[in-house]
């Protein structure tokens, strides 16, 4: 549908939707004029679009730290991503990386569009990068050393057990909730969290964009990318791509039932994550995404469509979740509605019917026993119509 149909169909959207807009430009007539900071800040509002905005509200130290945080793992994620780098040509520059960003003079060609000019143009970023205060840097070199040697170790490794899958997404989303607890702490805002909190925040980012990607990634040319876990997939199908085909259907959706039940079981560290924030701008800034990914396992939950096409929430709602997120409150409504809608969507012949529940039921208990349930306002309304 376009913007206009998916408007008259959802006339509310248009309010959050044009303020999205207008920070948008704003944000644009920021862009720092030192070209280092200009090219990082005009980057990042184009590989992650609204994202960018979110990261614009934080105070401005920690902001330019998270902005190089961010480009330093996608320009990693660009070279793990490029299946035309030879496989002894891409291991030792995952395993440098950390030691690249104090070089100004380094850069390495691959990458495709946004991603070719952020790898050419890299200067900038490690120009950037040496500006940032010495705890700042710390926290990214230590991130980028262990994120880089686990996608050394994955390259040649397949995604076996549920085991290897809780160790991927560690390399590529954990470590990422590890290090920006660090950047949190280092700018005195925030106490240190715990790691295994600060990894399930990742966690359930990444098992959501997984289950949301199957078809583009096993769609992939030149070839296919796997990252759901053969120990899971295997009790459903012979080979992970049969799920695509019709013949499958019921076997593919109780399968998805089945990763989106794994997802589940980090939802309430998240909660508690969450709940330790005490900056209303990194509190933002981290719940956004959450229940960005709420939403899309809800959308996805025996939803056959994963298999067929693009299974993504609406930019309006996108745009709602990003006006209306701004308590813990606001967290707890969303957790505890999502869930309640996922029960409902749970067909009892679904082989992990009892265990779906289960981890649902748990999650609401956690959501009403904060006890501010009936303190949300707005928001319900909009997982409301996610599913709908
Ligand atoms: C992120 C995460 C992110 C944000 C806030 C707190 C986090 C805590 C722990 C781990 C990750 C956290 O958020 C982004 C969100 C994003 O990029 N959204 C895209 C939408 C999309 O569909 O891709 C957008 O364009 O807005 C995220 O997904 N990741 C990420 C990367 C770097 C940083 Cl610093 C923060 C990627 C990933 C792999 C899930 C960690």
């Amino acid at each position: 549908m376009g913007t206009l149909g998916a408007l008259v169909k959802h006339p509310d959207d248009f309010y959050p939707l044009l303020k999205l807009k207008m920070a948008a430009r704003h944000a644009e007539k920021q862009i720092p004029s030192e070209p280092h900071w200009g090219f990082c800040f005009s980057m990042l509002h184009k590989v992650s679009r609204s994202f960018a905005l979110v990261i614009q509200q934080l105070d401005t130290k920690l902001r330019n730290a998270v902005c190089i945080f961010y480009l330093v793992l996608r320009a990693l994620d660009t070279v793990e991503d490029d299946t035309s780098i030879a496989t002894d040509v891409k291991v030792p520059i995952l395993i440098a990386f950390h030691r690249h960003i104090y070089d100004r003079s380094w850069h390495f060609s691959c990458g495709t569009k946004d991603y070719k000019v952020l790898m050419d143009q890299f200067h900038h970023v490690s120009t950037a990068f040496l500006e940032l205060e010495k705890g700042y840097q710390d926290a990214i070199e230590d991130i980028t050393k262990r994120m880089g040697a686990g996608m050394a170790k994955f390259i040649c490794k397949e995604v076996e057990t549920v085991d290897d899958y809780d160790e991927y997404c560690h390399y590529v989303a954990g470590l990422v909730g590890l290090g920006l607890s660090k950047l949190f702490h280092a700018s005195g805002a925030e106490d240190l969290a715990p790691d295994t909190l600060s990894n399930s925040m990742g966690l359930f980012l990444q098992k959501t964009n997984i289950i949301r990607d199957y078809l583009e990634d096993i769609n992939e040319i030149p070839k296919s990318r796997m990252f759901w876990p053969r120990q899971i997939w295997s009790k459903y199908v012979n080979k992970l791509e049969d799920l695509k085909y019709e013949e499958n259907s019921v076997k593919a959706v109780q399968c998805l039932n089945d990763m989106v039940t794994n997802a589940l079981t980090h939802m309430e560290d998240c909660l508690k994550y969450m709940s330790a924030l005490r900056d209303p701008a990194i509190f933002k800034f981290c719940a956004i995404p959450q229940i960005m990914a709420i939403g899309t396992l809800a959308l996805c939950y025996n939803n056959i469509e994963v298999f067929r096409g693009v299974v993504k929430m609406r930019r309006g709602l996108t745009a709602k979740v990003i006006d209306r997120t701004n308590s813990m409150a606001d967290v707890y409504g969303a957790f505890y509605d999502f869930s309640c809608m996922l029960k409902t969507k749970v067909d009892s012949k679904d082989p992990n019917a009892q265990k779906t529940l289960a981890r649902l039921d748990a999650i609401t208990k956690t959501c009403r026993e904060s006890g501010v349930l009936n303190k949300r306002t707005i928001l319900s309304s909009t997982i409301a119509c996610i599913v709908s």
